[in-house]
């Protein structure tokens, strides 16, 4: 069993509201840390990276704090860097988001030590808006885009290459087509992302078997960002953003989040869009810790 290195990103800067500023400390405390012991993985705790509460920025309406979210992304970027650059004896990162533009900062130190690395990109969005297309402005509904080379230099640019990753070394796992318009798909296409939408999707745990064994043999280690808005927010809604009726059922998602986690090729776990405000008892997250744990230590 290989240990972890464990990291915080409490981060709400390329969101649209409060709240995934406190998800790092509230998903540790929810049990994820007593069910990593539990089971005997070793867990190297490094903190978390400085808290960036959410602040509206009506100056820049395409691109809202855009400076804000390429500083944190240098910090995870660097933070991540030196972690896998720990020799033989250093875990696979688990990083705890944070808004998911904190993966495009977590891939750019990533690949500082691991070039030929995929992406698992288990998110119930396909975050490929630009500062051009956009009509929020929100950063975080454009995270793929910027990791193919689209949007804004700032943030495209960030890492040891550009663009950051090739599209063949990135699948599209789980989103909706509510959420994902007929021209987004298609521009997904053209830049070679193999696609497996949770709209209609039979056997998602099959597919996913199929989707990490295609990803493993064309790049290595695999890299899965887990947006917890991949699963149906009618069911489980702890996701910053509700994605109701939508998306995979919590059983079905964790399956596949199982396959990715378990499979030989898999290099680490970012989790984001985690967000305290909409799970006031707890439950949810308690819930969301044990299974992750579990699915951890294999
Ligand atoms: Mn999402």
């Amino acid at each position: 069993m290989r240990g972890i290195e464990l990291i915080g990103v409490p981060s709400a800067a390329g969101t649209h509201g409060p709240g995934q500023e406190d998800a790092p400390v509230w998903v540790r405390d929810a049990g994820l840390l007593t069910g990593l012991a539990a089971r005997g993985v070793s867990v190297r705790d490094h903190g978390d990276l400085p808290r960036v509460p959410f602040r509206p920025d009506p100056e820049h309406p395409r691109q809202q704090n855009l400076a804000l979210v390429c500083e944190v992304a240098q910090n995870v970027a660097g933070r991540i860097a030196a972690l896998c650059g720990g020799g033989d004896g250093a875990g696979v990162p688990l990083v705890l988001g944070g808004d998911c533009t904190i993966t495009v900062g977590v891939l750019a130190g990533y690949l500082e030590r691991h070039p030929d690395a995929g992406l698992m990109y288990f998110d119930g969005d396909i975050d490929v808006s630009t500062p051009q297309t956009t009509t929020s402005g929100i950063l975080d509904t454009m995270g793929l885009a910027h990791l193919l080379g689209a949007g804004t230099p700032e943030l495209a640019r960030i890492g040891p290459r550009y663009p950051l990753m090739p599209g063949e070394r990135v699948i599209a796992f789980g989103y909706d087509f509510a959420e994902a318009p007929e021209s987004a798909r298609a521009w997904l296409t053209g830049q070679n992302v193999t696609q497996y939408p949770a709209t209609g999707m039979d056997d998602p745990p099959a597919r996913a078997a199929e989707a990490m064994a295609a990803l493993a043999a064309r790049s290595r280690p695999v890299l899965v960002h887990f947006d917890v808005d991949v699963i149906n927010s009618t069911e489980f809604p702890l996701a910053d953003f509700p994605h109701f009726n939508e998306g995979l059922g919590y059983e079905d998602a964790l399956a596949c989040l199982r396959v990715f986690c378990q499979h030989q090729a898999f290099g680490g776990l970012v989790i984001t869009e985690v967000n305290p405000h909409r799970d006031p008892d707890g439950r949810l997250t308690a819930r969301l810790a044990a299974d992750v744990a579990e699915i951890l230590a294999g």
